[in-house]
């Protein structure tokens, strides 16, 4: 059935040139969100410490990890890599967790991008 005399329907009643009716031509392909995961600096923790960090939870290079590290400690905060929510979580609860049981004040957050 036609929607109404003046609006064109396609096959599908789908109503064509209807500026009420948006109508995608492309597939929507649904990306997911992500989150950047952030390293905060602190006067206590040792650089070599924070190298590490990024090293074994980021898997960057030794260069990548003290360039980062730098970063942080010049700027204040660093972006270390973009994630799902996720990885992101599970990212940002390893560094802290890790930190803490070394007794470093090291903090880790995560903001979606
Ligand atoms: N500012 C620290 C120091 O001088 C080093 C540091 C770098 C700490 C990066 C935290 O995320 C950080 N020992």
């Amino acid at each position: 059935m036609p929607t109404s005399p003046h609006i064109l329907s396609d096959d599908k009643d789908n109503r064509v040139g209807d500026p009420a009716v948006i109508t995608r031509t492309k597939p929507k392909t649904q990306r997911p969100p992500l989150y950047k995961v952030m390293l905060l600096n602190d006067d206590y923790t040792p650089m070599e410490f924070v190298v590490h960090v990024l090293e074994r939870f980021f898997g960057l290079s030794h260069a990548q990890a003290f360039e980062i590290m730098i970063t942080v400690h010049k700027k204040g905060l660093a972006v270390v890599g973009v994630f799902s929510f996720e990885v992101a979580e599970t990212k940002v609860a390893q560094v802290m967790d890790f930190s803490r049981r070394h007794q470093h004040p090291l903090q880790c957050t995560m903001e979606k991008e």
